[in-house]
């Protein structure tokens, strides 16, 4: 972790820069009505959840490479988590994937990790692989599914391991459970489509009923992979519909890579809050399908365009759900891939920050199309870099994050540590 001295250094030398430019901005936009400084402290606020499994490198079924100095232990991710938040303040939590992260003794984990300022976020299971541990050594097994499997045995075993990860996730003090499935099949006819539903959703319900009061169960879709003709929650209905099956404490949860190309992601957070049941996000970017690269680095237009989607659900500030990256490292540091993509979240939530709400919706109501769009391009072209690195700098990050990264030395000290070879849990 960067020590207050070390934040403190870099900053002194960049800080009379950031000053001019955030002075600037405050004057451009207090011509249009807005508040620079109310778009600061939002930003403050705002913190995105950092997944375990992703600080180290990822893998496609082509290969892996190790990055070099990859966290060996859920200990050493959290190390890791709380550089990364040392830099960025705006990552305060992990999130844990179980049997990646499978911690003999948390209440000393959940010790190590507030230690470091790092709380825990929503728990994810994982009966998409096998695990002996809910799988009987090797006598049961999920290849033909979990919850929606045919064999009574699999189901338990996989509503078994869901009940133990609530269990874990009490003790460490997260409040959610995540739940992705890979339930689905390959062949038209190898399942019947209702049937497979069904289950799911009966054991999602018994999965919810076990949630302690304050936890909230997420429901998370995607199309297709690893099952390729149908998945069974392979969209923002059938989530929804999951979601109502399982009980008042389900929610959706949106990943941006699992849609179908040129969907409208944007409309579906919108159904999702209209309907009360939009849980939380996994963030990532993608040009074809679930590619689990930087948020924000293909389509920022999208991703402000979800950000102004949550502010109407929030009637002009931030619903408080579960906001999350989920993403692959295959060829950046995880750490540095962190650091962009939480700026790049940052980035667009300032950017929504910034409509004239009231103005849209009267351009709207005229059927103005493209006063309607000026309004949008206004606030999306606007560079609010200068806001989103001083609520950086006030939440006791750094104001320039990639560069304080590479010069710590970070990486180079835990390949030093760690091993050049060391390879994290995951996929
Ligand atoms: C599935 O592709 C997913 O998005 C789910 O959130 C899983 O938990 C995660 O990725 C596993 O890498
Ligand atoms: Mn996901």
């Amino acid at each position: 972790m960067l020590t207050p001295d070390q934040v403190q250094a870099h900053n002194e030398a960049r800080q009379a820069d950031l000053e001019a430019d955030v002075e600037h901005l405050t004057a451009v936009l207090a011509r249009s009505g807005k508040s620079a400084a109310s778009v600061i402290d939002s930003l403050e606020a705002f913190s995105v959840a950092a997944p375990s499994w992703a600080v180290g490198s990822g893998g496609t079924r082509f290969g892996r490479f190790a990055i070099g100095g990859e966290p060996r232990t859920t200990e050493e991710k959290i190390d890791d988590v709380a550089t990364l938040n040392s830099l960025t303040a705006a990552n305060r939590s992990i999130s844990l994937h179980v049997p990646w992260d499978e911690p003999t003794d948390p209440a000393a984990l959940k010790q190590y990790a507030l230690s470091r300022g790092v709380r825990f976020a929503a728990m994810n299971s994982n009966t998409f692989q096998d695990n002996p541990s809910t799988t009987e050594n090797g006598r049961l097994t999920y290849k033909f599914g979990s919850l929606a499997n045919a064999d009574q045995a699999v189901r338990e075993a996989a509503i078994e391991h869901n009940l133990a990860v609530i269990d874990l996730g009490v003790k460490l003090g997260s409040d959610a459970l995540c739940i992705w499935l890979a339930d689905g099949f390959n062949h038209p006819g190898g399942a019947d489509h209702r049937r497979q539903f069904e289950r799911v959703a009966a054991g999602l319900k018994v999965i919810h009923d076990h949630l302690p009061s304050g936890w909230q169960l997420f429901t998370e879709h995607k199309p297709f992979e690893p099952a390729f003709f149908a998945t069974v929650n392979a969209d923002w209905g059938s989530s929804l519909l999951l979601a109502q099956a399982a009980g008042p404490k389900a929610n959706c949860l949106v990943d941006l890579g699992h849609h179908l190309p040129n969907a409208n992601i944007e409309q579906i957070v919108s159904r999702l809050a209209m309907a009360g049941r939009l849980g939380g996000f996994h963030f990532n970017d993608a040009k074809y399908a679930d590619d689990d690269v930087t948020t924000g680095s293909i389509k920022p237009f999208q991703l402000f365009l979800v950000f102004c989607e949550l502010l109407n659900a929030g009637d002009g500030s931030l619903p408080a759900l579960a906001y999350m990256i989920d993403q692959s490292h295959n060829l950046k540091d995880p750490l540095e891939d962190l650091i962009q993509s939480t700026e790049a979240a940052a980035l667009a939530y300032a950017q929504a920050l910034l409509i004239d709400r009231a103005a849209l919706r009267a351009a709207q109501d005229e059927n103005d199309a493209a006063l309607c769009q000026e309004l949008l391009q206004r606030a999306f072209r606007t560079d609010v870099r200068p806001l989103v690195a001083e609520a950086r700098r006030r939440a006791g990050g750094v104001i320039t994050p990639l560069e304080a990264y590479r010069e710590s030395g970070y990486r180079q000290a835990k390949i030093a540590e760690r091993g050049s070879d060391a390879v994290a849990s995951g996929l």
